[in-house]
């Protein structure tokens, strides 16, 4: 018997996401996957002085902003053919690197625990702990007033398939809360240098216009103290106890497996990354080459044809369809499902994000520190490569990037200068082409700038992490990243398919940016 599941709209990520699988004999037939929001940023920008990219693509997202204020950056400097001085890049990294290590924390601890950690284990706490205390009793009040239980934000809840060992259940749930505080400390930091968080001002084409005192340096490097020893004790403690007790979800979503990254976290002169760009392909690594990069909109509620793999830039703007056509149950012409457009490379579907970082540096065997991370934690755990386009998989490579660039944060915050400026400026250059790549926390990153005879922007285009692995199908009828990864999953009940949500969780989609 086939049955149809609807998960809409999917909770815990960010934006409006809803997928539509088939399910027969207990294992998804088919998935389809909707970005359900459209705003046209892009087709805003037009006509603006070149700088405000930086601003206005921030506010796609309140997760990842820095990742936009980096890549519009970029792409700008691309275009003018110049690098921030070493003060401007340390302090950008400082920034960018502060946002990165606040993103693992809430998506692992607000946006996936509760779907491994048992929240109900806190109800036989007998223990002085005043948090495990609270969230106790808050968990007995509901249940009492509500008479049901779960309530928000312990929905949906799935019976039978959490954590059974007690004393990681309470750990996990005391550092969901300490994590609290340390994120809130990492909008601190990023605000220090970004001047606000989230959305920060001073990432500019140029550098970072911020000058750092002595103060601001040694407050930075106060709060980084605490910020550290969780992550490398809590976090790192549950990440991997969490990897152990859920050994068999390193085979659950993983979907073709091949990976997409860009450059990510260089050195003070710009180059040098801690994570290398590329793309594996049927477990082998190729240096990147970004016009194999194309986008194609056949399945996504456009009206302009035909629209198969343009390149960026070289598309004209595309024409939402028409409001009134909108309706999920109702078919749209040419089988149209979801927003997002489709991303290919040299037709190829990717995922993007942590483990596309790590897999793709390892093969590229640019950065020791990755090859040694990788390699303790593959003969503890008795893994392989090719076991980390997985759902357990993404979130150890999560716990692999925290480390890594927290590493990187320390020398970075060690070597800036106080009281000099990291920031050059130069006017925004005539008909000109520039292109910015990045990795935000979800993935790679790019941002397409044209700018006409006056300087203003002419075209501006951007593929987004979430769009890479949320896309739907392409002209060639090949399913989404996360669609793959979907297809072929066995379901023990589909009333309840945490499975599926575990598996869409993992990339931790962010649909705001993925349409844009
Ligand atoms: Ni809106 Fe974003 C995505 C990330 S792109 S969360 O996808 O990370 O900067």
């Amino acid at each position: 018997m086939m049955t149809r599941c609807v998960v809409d709209p999917m909770t815990r990520i960010e934006g409006h996401l809803r997928f539509v699988t088939h399910i027969e004999n207990q294992v998804v037939i088919d998935a389809q996957c909707s970005a359900d929001m459209f705003r046209g940023i892009e087709k805003a920008l037009i006509g603006y002085d070149a700088r405000v990219a930086q601003q206005v693509t921030q506010r796609i997202c309140g997760v990842c902003p820095y990742g936009h204020a980096e890549a519009a950056a970029l792409a700008l400097e691309h275009a003018m053919n110049l690098r921030p001085n070493a003060n401007g890049q340390r302090l950008r990294n400082l920034i960018v690197g502060s946002y990165h290590l606040q993103d693992y924390l809430l998506h692992f601890y607000a946006l996936c625990a509760l779907d491994f950690i048992d929240i109900t284990a806190v109800l036989h706490y007998q223990g002085q702990d005043a948090g495990l205390l609270t969230v106790r009793d808050w968990v007995k009040q509901e249940m009492a007033s509500a008479k049901v239980f779960p309530a928000a934000p312990f929905l949906p809840r799935y019976e039978a398939a959490y954590c059974h060992d007690p004393t990681l259940n309470l750990s996990a749930i005391r550092h969901y809360l300490e994590a609290l505080p340390i994120m809130a400390t990492l909008h601190r930091m990023v605000a220090l240098f970004g001047a606000k968080a989230p959305h920060p001002v001073t990432i500019e084409a140029g550098g970072v216009t911020t000058i750092p005192s002595l103060d601001s340096i040694i407050q930075f490097r106060t709060w980084l103290i605490p910020v550290a020893a969780f992550i490398r004790g809590a976090f790192r403690d549950d990440v991997t106890a969490v990897a152990q007790a859920f050994r068999p979800y390193f085979a659950e979503g993983r979907g073709a497996g091949h990976l997409l990254s860009y450059p990510f976290f260089p050195d003070a002169t710009g180059a040098n990354h801690a994570f290398a760009g590329g793309a594996t392909l049927n477990g082998q690594y190729q240096p990147l080459d970004i016009n194999k990069i194309t986008e194609d909109s056949v399945r996504s509620y456009y009206s302009d044809q035909p629209d198969r793999h343009v390149k960026p830039l070289s598309s004209r703007h595309l024409t939402p369809i028409d409001w009134a056509q909108f309706n999920h149950e109702r078919a749209q012409p040419n089988g149209k499902y979801s927003w997002a457009r489709a991303p290919r490379y040299g037709g190829a579907v990717m995922e993007v994000g942590p483990v596309a970082r790590i897999v793709n540096t390892y093969h590229a065997g640019i950065n020791p520190a990755v090859t040694s991370l990788v390699n303790q934690y593959n003969q503890a755990l008795g893994l392989t490569l090719a076991d980390y386009p997985s759902v357990m998989g993404r979130h150890l490579a999560r716990l692999f990037n925290a480390l890594l660039i927290l590493d990187r944060l320390e020398q970075d915050l060690e070597a800036l200068v106080p009281d000099q400026l990291g920031f050059i400026e130069q006017p925004v250059p005539r008909n000109a082409q520039g292109v910015g790549l990045t990795e935000a926390t979800r993935g790679a990153l790019a941002h397409w700038i044209a700018t006409d005879d006056q300087g203003y922007i002419q075209n501006y285009e951007l593929i987004v992490p979430t769009t890479w692995n949320i896309s739907p199908r392409d002209a060639s009828n090949q399913p989404g990243a996360v669609e793959q990864m979907l297809i072929g999953t066995r379901i023990q009940n589909s009333a309840a398919p945490i499975e599926l949500t575990r598996i869409v969780r993992s990339t931790d989609p962010c649909i705001a940016c993925s349409v844009h």
